[in-house]
């Protein structure tokens, strides 16, 4: 793609990146909190606009315009923490250490499904690590990128064009993975996405960071506090109907409490109100899209036809009939069926129980995703052998909790399908910057290391 528009974003976003990368890290993050107090005053505006255009419930859409300001204050204080380790060097009067530096631009790549946190993770460490951004949100979420944008805009005249949008489908995802100008490419979206845009990076040796599908699974173990678990399974097999790449999908249910837990389950799923998003006691609003909604029933279609245990699943025409409510579906299966081993973005849970706990963390694993997990369990050596390298391979492994809403301060990602790729907390700010190792020779001789002589005289 080879439009006037598309060209001026790169210049403009260049020509940006080279004002702010002078500015020192904690000025940037100075401004950085500035976006961030903006988004803390607008904190409601924005939600409205999220529960509007992609249809979340008004505190989950609230709870997202919260994980942006998480990321600014947390972006805030690592503006001081840049750190570059120094070693000792083997040579005298030889200083040996590490200097971080700013990539350029990052061409950020985001879904529908959270279109103002995921910009935050990218946007908030591309920026205090002296980056610009240009940033691809999804179709469905243009609406999102304007708003946000609009706030940085007020934040700051000087720098606004750190931040370009690029608004567009795949052939703008394209051109921003194929562009030598762009050193990094961090992309949220399916794993079919994020296999056709990677090798596109991968051949001008650009630099990914990808957070693909995920197929989630928790084991539910004799111990479990039901009550809580039957919370936490439903808030991540629900939430954000079903359309998180952390929700839940598989669940492994000990089968001496099995019986027990899914009669629980069933009267918590009876209990789900489910309608328009911006009613406060709306728990699942529509799914996004007619496709979305065709994608669920033919799963369910397919999984009737083998005979399985099916609750929920259809749509009710609560509201504007233009809309795509669904009950949430819980499949029990009694074998692994293939349709377990894709991710369905719908909220459809199956359930399926297990008698050795080895033998749960073997099905858990035997995806192709490797996103999140979840054990619930009060006993010890239980959640110490999932968190083990026996134990669960994901990017994510949480005990007595849900496999969804990861607080922004931890790495977020996944392995394998996943991707790879971390973003958000700890040291994930490292993927958008270069480092330098350099050595300092403040002596007058030159000692060449691992000993080796060349210049005797
Ligand atoms: C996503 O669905 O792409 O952990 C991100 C969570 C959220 C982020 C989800 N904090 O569920």
């Amino acid at each position: 793609m080879e439009s006037d528009t598309y060209k001026n974003i790169v210049v403009t976003s260049k020509q940006a990146s080279l004002l702010w990368r002078q500015i020192p890290a904690p000025q940037r993050g100075e401004i950085i909190r500035e976006f961030g107090n903006e988004l803390r005053k607008r904190k409601k505006e924005l939600a409205h606009i999220i529960t509007q255009e992609a249809r979340k419930i008004t505190s989950e859409a609230e709870g997202e315009v919260q994980e942006a300001i998480d990321m600014c204050d947390f972006a805030t204080g690592l503006s001081r923490q840049l750190y570059g380790l120094t070693m000792p060097s083997e040579r005298p009067e030889h200083r040996l250490q590490e200097i971080w530096q700013p990539i350029g631009i990052v061409g950020c790549i985001t879904a529908f499904n959270f279109p103002m946190a995921v910009f935050a993770w990218n946007f908030c460490l591309a920026a205090v690590c002296g980056n610009s951004i240009i940033w691809k949100p999804s179709p469905h979420s243009n609406k999102c990128a304007d708003a946000i944008k609009d706030v940085w805009d007020k934040v700051t005249e000087e720098h606004k064009d750190i931040v370009q949008i690029l608004k567009g489908g795949n052939n703008e995802a394209i051109a921003l993975c194929k562009d030598e100008n762009i050193p990094l490419i961090s992309a949220t979206g399916s794993t079919q996405m994020g296999k056709e845009l990677a090798p596109l990076v991968g051949a001008r040796l650009g630099r990914t960071l990808l957070e693909l599908g995920g197929n989630n699974a928790a084991i539910v173990c004799p111990t479990a506090d039901i009550d809580l678990t039957v919370k936490g399974v439903t808030f991540s097999a629900c939430g954000t109907t079903g359309q998180r790449c952390t929700s839940l999908r598989r669940l492994f249910v000990h089968e001496d409490i099995y019986s027990e837990f899914i009669k629980k389950l069933y009267a918590y799923y009876e209990s789900l109100n489910i309608g328009d998003p911006s009613n406060a006691s709306s728990q699942l609003g529509p799914l996004i899209s007619e496709q979305s909604f065709n994608v669920m029933q033919e799963i369910i279609k397919t999984m009737r036809s083998k005979g399985v245990k099916i609750t929920g699943g259809e749509r009710l025409e609560i509201e504007d009939p233009s809309e795509f409510y669904v009950k949430p579906a819980i499949i029990e299966v009694d074998r692994i069926e293939e349709e377990m081993m894709n991710e369905t973005f719908a909220p459809i849970l199956y359930v399926k129980k297990f008698n050795d706990l080895k033998e749960a963390i073997k099905m858990q694993n035997e995806v192709k995703q490797g996103l999140s997990s979840s054990i619930f369990t009060n006993d010890l050596r239980e959640s110490e052998l999932f968190l083990s390298s026996e134990g669960s391979d994901c990017g994510i492994a949480n005990v007595n909790i849900g496999t969804s809403g990861a607080e922004i301060g931890g790495a977020f990602g996944g392995e394998k399908d996943t991707g790879g790729g971390r973003e958000s907390g700890s040291d994930a700010w490292k993927t958008y910057m270069r480092r330098v190792t350099a050595t300092v020779n403040h002596g007058s001789e030159l000692p060449l290391a691992q000993g080796v002589e060349f210049d005797e005289s």
